[in-house]
C-alpha cells in the first residue's frame, strides 16, 4: 500500500522503524496509546513491514464493504494456524473448507440451537455460584477474570462437545489450558517480523512447545473418543454436527483432522473473548453505583426476591440493561481487539490512499470504538449508548466487536447469551465489593482481559 502521506508515530528509527515503541507484553494497549493522536489512519513500520492502522468510522465502513475488501488471514492468523490449522476461524478465504465448515456449523448457532444450550449454560453458571457462595462465606476475594474463564471454558466444552473440564473442581489451571496458552504464546512470538531472533531465543522452549502440542492433541482425542464411545454421537451440538453432517451441496464431510482443529479453535475463540467481556462488565459495574443499582433492579424485576430461581431462555432477552452493559464493556474493551481487511483488487481508500489487490489494513477496535466524532465523551462507561433507539444516531460501522462480513463471529449469540445470563445470576445473588485501590490493568494475549481484578462477593439474601 502506498503509505506516503499517512502519519506515523514520532521517533521512527532506521531499520527497526516504529517497533521500539511497542511493548511486546502489551502490544495492543501500547499501540493504541501510540496511534490515538495520529487520527483516523496511521502507519507503523515494523522492520520492513508497514502496517496501516485504520480507526475512523468512515474509513472502516469502506474496509467493511465486501465488494471491495475481504478478511485478511494475515500475521495473527498465521501464528494461530500453527495450533488451529484450517479451523473456521483461521482458514483462508479461498479454501473450500471454510464454506464446508460454515454450512455444517451454522445450524449449531441459530436461536433454536441457543435455546437447546440454555440449560447447560445455566448448569455451568450454577457451578460458578456454588464457588462464589463458598468464597462469600469465607469473605474471600475472587479473581474475576480467572473465574469467568472457568465459566466460559466449561460452557463451550459442555454445550459444544458434551465434555466437562471440571474447571470448578480445582484451584489450578487445567493442564490443557496451560498448554494451550503456552503454545499460543510461542506461536505468536515466533511468527511475524521478529521470527528469526525470537526462534533462536526460544530454542530452549521448543521441547516444551512439542510437549504442549502433544497435551493439546491428547485432550482433543479424549473429547472425540468420549463422544464416539458414548451413545450421543448424533447429539445436535457442535461436535455431533461435525461428526454426522454431510454438506448439502457438495456431499462432503469434515475429516477427523479438521474436526480436531475446529475443537481447539472453538475452545480458544469461545473462551477468552467471552470471559474478558464478562470481566470488564463486572469491573465497570463495581465502579459505578448507579449502573449497578439499575442492573440489580432489572434482575430483581425478572427473577424476584428468592435465590431459588429457574432462569428460562426467554428471561435472558428481557435483561436489556445488562445486555447494554455487556455491549458497552465491549465498546471500551473489545476483547478481540483487531481484525484485518485486504483489498480484493486495486482500489483507493478514502479517496486518496492507493491499495493494490492483496494490500491490507488493520482495524484497531479500541480506537474505532472511541472515535470522538461518533462517541461523545468516548472514554466514559455509559450503557445508555446501547439502549433502544440509540444506535440509529451512529454510523453502522462504528461498533464492530464481532468483526464484519461472512467471516464475522459465528459465536456472537452464544457468547452474548452466556454472558448476560451469567452476569444476571451473579448480580441477582451477590453484592459485589471491589477493593477500592484497584486500577484497571489489561492482560494481553491475543485477547484483552482485566488483570488482577478481584471482588469479594456477599450474598444479598
Ligand atoms: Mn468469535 C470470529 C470476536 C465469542 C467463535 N470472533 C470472530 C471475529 C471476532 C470475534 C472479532 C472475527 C475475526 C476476524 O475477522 O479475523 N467472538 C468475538 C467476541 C466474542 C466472541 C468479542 C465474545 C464476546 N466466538 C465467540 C464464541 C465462539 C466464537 C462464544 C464459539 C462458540 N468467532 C468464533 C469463530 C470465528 C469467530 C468460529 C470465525 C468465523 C469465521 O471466520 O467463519
Amino acid at each position: 500500500m502506498d503509505t506516503a502521506g499517512i502519519p506515523h508515530p514520532p521517533h521512527r528509527v532506521p531499520i527497526l522503524g516504529d517497533v521500539t515503541g511497542i511493548d511486546p507484553r502489551a502490544p495492543v494497549t501500547s499501540l493504541v496509546r501510540r496511534v490515538r493522536d495520529l487520527g483516523p489512519i496511521s502507519v507503523q513500520k515494523v522492520l520492513s513491514t508497514e502496517i496501516v492502522i485504520v480507526n475512523g468510522a468512515d474509513l472502516v465502513a469502506e474496509l467493511n464493504d465486501e465488494t471491495r475488501f475481504a478478511k485478511h488471514a494475515g500475521p495473527i492468523m498465521y501464528s494461530l494456524r500453527e495450533i488451529m490449522g484450517d479451523s473456521l476461524f483461521t482458514v483462508l478465504n479461498e479454501d473450500p473448507n471454510w464454506q464446508l465448515a460454515h454450512d455444517i456449523l451454522a445450524p449449531g448457532f441459530t436461536r433454536d440451537a441457543m435455546a437447546g444450550y440454555h440449560h447447560i449454560m445455566v448448569g455451568v453458571a450454577r457451578d460458578l455460584l456454588a464457588r462464589w457462595d463458598t468464597m462469600a462465606e469465607r469473605q474471600q476475594p475472587v479473581d474475576v477474570t480467572t473465574d469467568m474463564t472457568r465459566l466460559t471454558l466449561e460452557t463451550i466444552a459442555r454445550a459444544g462437545f458434551g465434555y466437562g473440564f471440571g474447571s470448578f473442581d480445582s484451584d489450578r489451571t487445567h493442564p490443557f489450558i496451560a498448554a494451550l496458552a503456552r503454545t499460543a504464546r510461542y506461536a505468536n512470538l515466533s511468527a511475524g517480523p521478529r521470527s528469526i531472533v525470537m526462534r533462536r531465543l526460544m530454542a530452549g522452549s521448543a521441547r516444551q512447545h512439542r510437549a504442549d502440542i502433544a497435551t493439546v492433541e491428547r485432550t482433543v482425542d479424549d473429547i472425540l473418543q468420549a463422544r464416539l464411545d458414548g451413545t450421543a454421537a448424533e447429539a445436535p451440538d457442535l461436535l455431533g454436527r461435525m461428526l454426522s453432517s454431510t454438506h448439502a451441496e457438495s456431499g462432503r464431510r469434515l475429516d477427523r483432522v479438521n474436526i480436531r482443529q475446529q475443537i481447539v479453535s472453538f475452545i480458544v475463540a469461545g473462551r477468552e473473548t467471552t470471559s474478558g467481556a464478562l470481566s470488564f462488565a463486572l469491573y465497570y459495574l463495581t465502579r459505578d453505583a448507579d449502573c449497578l443499582a439499575r442492573a440489580q433492579a432489572e434482575v430483581d424485576a425478572v427473577w424476584g426476591d428468592s435465590d431459588d430461581i429457574e432462569p428460562s431462555f426467554t428471561d435472558v432477552a428481557r435483561l436489556r440493561y445488562l445486555r447494554a452493559v455487556v455491549d458497552e464493556a465491549l465498546r471500551l474493551w473489545p476483547t478481540a481487539p483487531a481484525y484485518l481487511r485486504e483489498a480484493r483488487a486495486e482500489t483507493v481508500l478514502g479517496g486518496k490512499y492507493r491499495m493494490k489487490g492483496g494490500d491490507w489494513a488493520m482495524i484497531l477496535l479500541p480506537l474505532l470504538h472511541r472515535d470522538p466524532r461518533v462517541w461523545p465523551d468516548p472514554d466514559r462507561f455509559d450503557p445508555g449508548r446501547f439502549l433502544a433507539g440509540q444506535a440509529k444516531h451512529r454510523p453502522a460501522f462504528a461498533y464492530r466487536p464481532f468483526g464484519t462480513g461472512p467471516r464475522a463471529c459465528i459465536g456472537r449469540q452464544f457468547g452474548l447469551h452466556e454472558a448476560v445470563l451469567a452476569l444476571g445470576l451473579v448480580l441477582h445473588r451477590y453484592e459485589l465489593r471491589a477493593d477500592d485501590g484497584y486500577r484497571l490493568r489489561i492482560a494481553e494475549s491475543f485477547t484483552l482481559k482485566p488483570r488482577g481484578f478481584t471482588v469479594t462477593p456477599r450474598r444479598r439474601r
